[in-house]
């Protein structure tokens, strides 16, 4: 990947950019912890965006065991509108950044990740060393405490037909579907049929339980697995040098924990948000970096000594997109 810095305008304070350059070429052990806000560039909203509200509901509330309990057929509405939305979008640069870094890196540098849209494994970022904390929208399991089914990377869209986003009027002809324009089922104004268990995926194995998606909810225990790999590179009691807490509020646990968990193991905390007051709840520390602004131009900017001038040609998107 040839390197030609001066193509792109500097996002980042010149001498910011030369520390944490320099801190990252010394870094053995490094950390990224990453939310919402890494997507925002490829036109997903975040989880406060909108007020944190999917039409009137508040989306942590949707995303909760008891609300799928309640009404599936609404919860299942927001996760196939997140899903459509996801499948529509593509990684952006910041996705690609990270991807290139965590591939010339390889098991010194894990990735955290709190977004279940597929975009950072879209980018390429190896599985290996890229943490799911809470699951995949793409994932697909049984909602029956007795059965553990479990379907990965399921990408059909809608979920089920009883699930399709409404178009607008007069533009779903078969013929040129470019034209087929999807209602924002988003916004209150649209309205939004009730949708009775019945029509709704139930689990092949079990027959009986409904199909949910394979995200964590809260209140639910992260993924086993995933949690006994970030404790063993926390428990290696090796030095963690760099952890960088990309896109996200650090608003929940025990996520945004683990901020101050590689601090404690001597990190130094490079905070990459639009919002300098989204800083971690530990706040910022001698030594630590504050890059304000957009995590699609940041990213490239703050690797490129390392990963180079990241081209079109290198931005492959694995969904084929
Ligand atoms: C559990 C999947 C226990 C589903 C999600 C300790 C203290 C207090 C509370 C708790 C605690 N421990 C546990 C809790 C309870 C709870 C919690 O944390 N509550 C919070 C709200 C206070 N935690 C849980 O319930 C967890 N489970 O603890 O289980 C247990 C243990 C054993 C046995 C049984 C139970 C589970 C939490 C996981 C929930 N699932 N997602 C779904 O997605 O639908 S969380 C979900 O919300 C996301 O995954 C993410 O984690 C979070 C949203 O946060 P962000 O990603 O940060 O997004 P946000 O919109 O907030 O911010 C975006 C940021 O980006 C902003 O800062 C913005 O400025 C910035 N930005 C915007 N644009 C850009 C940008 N930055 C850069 N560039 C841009 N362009």
């Amino acid at each position: 990947m040839a390197s030609s810095a001066a193509s792109k305008p500097s996002v980042v304070d010149p001498t910011d950019l030369k520390s944490f350059q320099d801190h990252l070429k010394n870094s053995k052990r490094i950390l990224a912890l990453l939310g919402a806000g890494l997507s925002a560039s490829s036109g997903l909203p975040t989880f406060r965006g909108a007020g944190g509200l999917w039409r009137t509901h508040d989306a942590t509330e949707l995303a909760t065991p008891e609300a799928f309990a309640r009404d599936p057929g609404l919860v299942w509405q927001f996760y196939n509108y997140r899903r459509h939305m996801a499948l529509g979008a593509k990684p952006n640069p910041a996705h690609y950044a990270l991807a290139a870094l965590a591939k010339k890196r390889g098991d010194e540098f894990i990735t955290l990740s709190q977004n279940v849209d597929g975009l950072s494994p879209r980018a390429g970022h190896p599985a290996e060393t890229l943490k799911l904390l809470h699951g995949s929208l793409f994932d697909l399991k049984c909602s029956s405490f007795f059965c553990n089914h479990m379907e990965r990377d399921n990408y059909t869209d809608p979920v089920c037909p009883a699930l399709a986003i409404p178009t607008e009027p007069g533009t779903d002809n078969p013929i040129d579907t470019t034209a087929k324009r999807d209602l924002d089922i988003s916004n209150i104004s649209v309205p939004l049929p009730s949708i009775p268990a019945s029509e709704l995926p139930h689990c092949p194995t079990c027959q009986t339980g409904l199909i949910r998606p394979g995200v964590v909810w809260f209140g639910e225990s992260l993924p086993g697995k995933v949690m006994d790999d970030v404790d063993a590179f926390f428990d290696s009691g090796e030095q963690v040098d760099l952890i960088m807490v990309i896109g996200t509020s650090s608003k929940v646990y025990p996520a945004a924990g683990y901020v101050d968990d590689a601090r404690a193991m001597g990190a130094r905390v490079a905070v990459v948000n639009m919002d300098r007051r989204d800083a971690p709840k530990s706040g910022m520390c001698e030594g630590d970096w504050m890059f304000e602004g957009d995590a699609a131009a940041i990213l490239p900017e703050l690797f490129r000594e390392e990963i180079g001038e990241l081209k079109e040609e290198d931005m492959k998107d694995l969904a084929g997109n």
